[in-house]
């Protein structure tokens, strides 16, 4: 590779990955040196949890446990890095996450998990795309992933968390509805503004269950 390659590559030009690794046991490792430790006990929790979902939902446990472990893996870079990624490498930057760039780290870790860590299934990179806020039609990757975000054992804070457990294990859609029902209400009681793709979430979903028949 020349010296103009290097520097392209660099800077992001032509969209080359910086290497290929991607087995859960490398990526465990990974996330063990790249994130604080109770960030890392927490992707832990992540990834079992959502293994633990894939076992019950019948999807892939392989593609569950890589987005669990990669799915806050820019959670430690700097407000400033992340944006300068999405710069480089022409990341779309919504004014939501302008605003609040707390909301950034999922955009920036699915491009890292694709860029850094060489996981090319679009699957696992939209599940870690849509893990902060969600999305109408959500696959059961998505769907997975992000109730094990709200679920996994180290969470404390959530209201309803016994039931929201249970839940996640007897009726996977419910469960979603219900966390998006209380993050919504969190949000609105906290004053944070809400991503518009947090509310298009719910309200896609509450829709969707007023045709199942439930009020
Ligand atoms: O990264 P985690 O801490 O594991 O959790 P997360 O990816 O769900 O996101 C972190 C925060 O983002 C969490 O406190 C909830 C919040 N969040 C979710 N939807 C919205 C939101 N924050 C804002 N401002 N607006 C939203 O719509
Ligand atoms: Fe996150
Ligand atoms: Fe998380």
């Amino acid at each position: 590779m020349s010296r103009k390659d290097r520097k392209e590559l660099k800077k992001g030009k032509g969209q080359k990955r910086e290497k290929t690794v991607s087995t859960p046991m490398q990526l465990r490792r990974l996330m063990e040196k790249e994130l604080e430790p109770k960030r890392y006990q927490h992707t832990l929790g992540v990834a079992y949890t959502a293994a633990a979902l894939a076992m019950r939902y019948n999807a892939d446990m392989d593609k569950a446990l890589i987005a669990g472990l990669l799915h806050d893996c820019a959670k430690n870079l700097s407000v400033e890095k992340q944006f300068r990624i999405c710069g480089r490498h022409s990341i779309a930057v919504s004014a939501a996450e302008q605003k609040n760039p707390a909301l950034l780290h999922a955009k920036v870790g699915s491009f890292l998990a694709w860029h850094r860590y060489g996981i090319e299934d679009r699957e696992i990179l939209d599940a870690i795309s849509w893990h902060t806020t969600g999305r109408p039609e959500m696959r059961l990757l998505d769907k997975i992933l992000y109730v094990a975000d709200y679920i996994e054992p180290a969470r404390n804070q959530a209201p309803n968390l016994p039931q929201t457990r249970k839940l996640a294990f007897e009726d996977l859609d419910e469960c979603l509805f219900l966390i998006l029902r209380d993050t919504l209400a969190y949000l609105s009681a906290s004053k944070t503004e809400i991503d518009p793709m947090t509310q298009q979430t719910y309200d896609y979903y509450r829709a969707e269950r007023e045709k199942g028949g439930r009020q």
